[in-house]
């Protein structure tokens, strides 16, 4: 009985790892050939993906530069023959705004209207003339040489 009971434990066990053999064999087998596959197909999309992800990339962030420079940190007014450019620029209040003379010819500064007692005097090439503004409201101005150069600062609260 001993005996018997001796062979029949033999056997399960060579049954079993038969099948543990088998098994553990198996996925090596399938393993090897899955990296040649997958790398295949890895390879292709991804010159495709790349364009189109900076092409997104771009379309999303072209609308922000639109909005960031008429609020940037050191707002700037190039003056140019014969225009103010931005002509409109709108800042919070309490920034400063650089013009600059950006032309060939001299130009000026000249607050209008409401607030308008400001004056950068004459600008000659490449000189600039910095305001603080530090009340809000619309601040409109002309070049007095030129006074079909006009523009705006809009200050924000
Ligand atoms: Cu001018």
């Amino acid at each position: 009985m001993i005996w018997f009971r001796a062979g029949v434990i033999a056997v399960v066990a060579g049954v079993i790892v038969l099948a543990l053999t088998q098994v553990a064999a198996r996925p090596t087998a399938a393993v090897a050939p899955m990296p040649v596959a997958t790398e295949a197909p890895t390879r292709v999309p991804l010159p495709t993906l790349a364009p189109q992800a900076v092409i997104s990339r771009i379309s999303h962030e072209t609308p922000q530069p639109l909005v960031a420079p008429t609020r940037s940190a050191l707002p700037q007014v190039d003056v140019v023959d014969y225009g103010f450019s931005p002509a409109q620029l709108t800042i919070h209040v309490g920034a400063t705004v650089t013009f600059t003379n950006g032309g060939g010819d001299g130009h000026d500064v000249t607050g209008t209207g409401p607030g308008g007692d400001w004056r950068s005097g004459p600008l000659a090439p490449t000189e600039h003339y910095s305001r603080q503004f530090a009340l809000p409201g619309t601040y409109n101005y002309v070049c007095s040489i030129h006074p079909e150069m006009r523009g705006s600062v809009v200050v924000q609260p």
